[in-house]
């Protein structure tokens, strides 16, 4: 079918028919003007899948470090160990939010920081085996895979002896940061001294061999084009295809305040951009059972409104969050479990409330 032949129509037919959707598909959806009608069909696509349901996790983040050797120009977290702001919590500071967390009713611990240039390798297995001891019944899902490329540099370890000592330390599995954009084009303007969208693929690929399943981000709205998200998009459908390790797609709406990029304008930002995205993702992304709608960048209303545009996850509690916060994001630090049950239900959803790798614990 050539670009010219594409019609919402003939892309209803595909869905309705479980047809995969191509490239051109995907980039005439992003084109279409009419949101509803591409939300329309995302709707139907997740509704056949996951019916009514919407997930969220009980959940806390820990950054335990904004020091970072990288100079990445979308970011307003990191700083240089000398700058004014810079700080890295010592192992009480995250055994006391490990405790919080599971008194707090937590299944999950997040763990996510800048690549420090002086913490040792053993600082990330102790770091590990503290949660675990203060808090032995929640699932640690730490480190992006631009943080383990940097643990097995630091370590001196393959890949897989990396992997394998953290998991023995008690990982659970990976969070999906450090994807960005994979296109070099655009990786070269927002993180030229990162690992290549190629070896971030590659590492995750490592990361589902070894047995630990992992999420998978887009940083969208900055400086990147439709065909650069469907490129990304793309190259994650193809991984997973081969190793089915990835729970969940994360679209991570870009936040302009405190970071080189920002002065730009983009004209694809926005609330419809937004939801645009996530349908698209649950279109095309169909060997992705989860698409997530992250609160903490999107905002609690455009989050729930994603829920009618095939959405089926919301993040979790969170807790204290500094990576969005810093660049200018404006919802809250943390939400309830009430709070979170509340907006879906007002969606017209089944709240339920799932662990990290997605077991169903409690429906509201
Ligand atoms: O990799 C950095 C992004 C990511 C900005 O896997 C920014 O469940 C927007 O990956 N505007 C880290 N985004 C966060 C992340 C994440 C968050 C929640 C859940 C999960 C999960 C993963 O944050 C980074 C980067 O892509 N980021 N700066 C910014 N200015």
């Amino acid at each position: 079918m050539t670009a010219r032949s594409i019609t919402i129509e003939r892309i209803e037919e595909k869905v309705r028919h479980n047809v995969r959707l191509t490239d051109e598909d995907a980039l005439y959806l992003f084109g279409h003007p009419d949101l509803i009608a591409v939300g329309k069909l995302a709707a139907l696509a997740n509704g056949r899948r996951n019916g009514t349901k919407v997930f969220f996790n009980v959940n806390r983040h820990i950054n335990h470090t904004n020091i970072c050797v990288n100079r990445c120009t979308f970011c307003a977290f990191y700083r240089a160990a000398d700058a004014a702001g810079a700080y890295c919590l010592d192992l009480d500071e995250v055994r006391v939010r490990a405790l919080e967390a599971a008194g707090q009713g937590a299944t999950e611990i997040h763990i996510v920081g800048g690549l420090h240039p002086d913490l040792p390798f053993d600082f990330y297995l102790e770091m590990l085996a503290t949660v675990r001891e203060a808090a032995p019944g929640l699932h640690i899902k730490a480190f992006t895979a631009v943080e383990i490329e940097y643990l097995s540099r630091l370590g001196g370890l393959s890949l897989r002896d990396t992997l394998e000592k953290l998991k023995e330390a008690g990982l659970g599995s990976l969070p999906g940061g450090g994807a960005e954009i994979f296109a070099p084009r655009v990786r070269q303007q927002l993180c030229p001294e990162k690992i290549s969208g190629e070896r971030w693929l590659a590492i995750m690929e490592e990361v589902h061999g070894c047995g630990l399943r992992s999420n998978a981000t887009m940083l969208y709205g900055h400086i990147e084009t439709h065909a650069d998200r469907v490129d990304h998009m793309g190259r994650l459908r193809e991984l997973q295809d081969r190793t089915g390790g990835f729970q969940v797609f994360i679209p991570l709406a870009y936040q302009k305040e405190n970071n080189p990029l920002g002065h730009l304008k983009n004209p694809l930002s926005g609330g419809v951009d937004d939801l645009k995205t996530l349908a698209v993702a649950r279109l095309y992304l169909d060997n992705f059972a989860n698409i997530k709608a992250y609160w903490v960048m999107l905002g609690e209303k455009i989050a729930q409104t994603a829920l009618c545009f095939g959405v089926n996850d919301l993040d979790g509690t969170v807790v204290e969050e500094k990576i969005g916060h810093d660049a200018g994001a404006t919802s809250p630090q943390a939400m309830g479990r009430d709070d979170i049950v509340t907006l879906i239900r007002a969606a017209g959803r089944t709240p339920v409330e799932r662990d990290t790798l997605y077991n169903e614990l409690r429906t509201y």
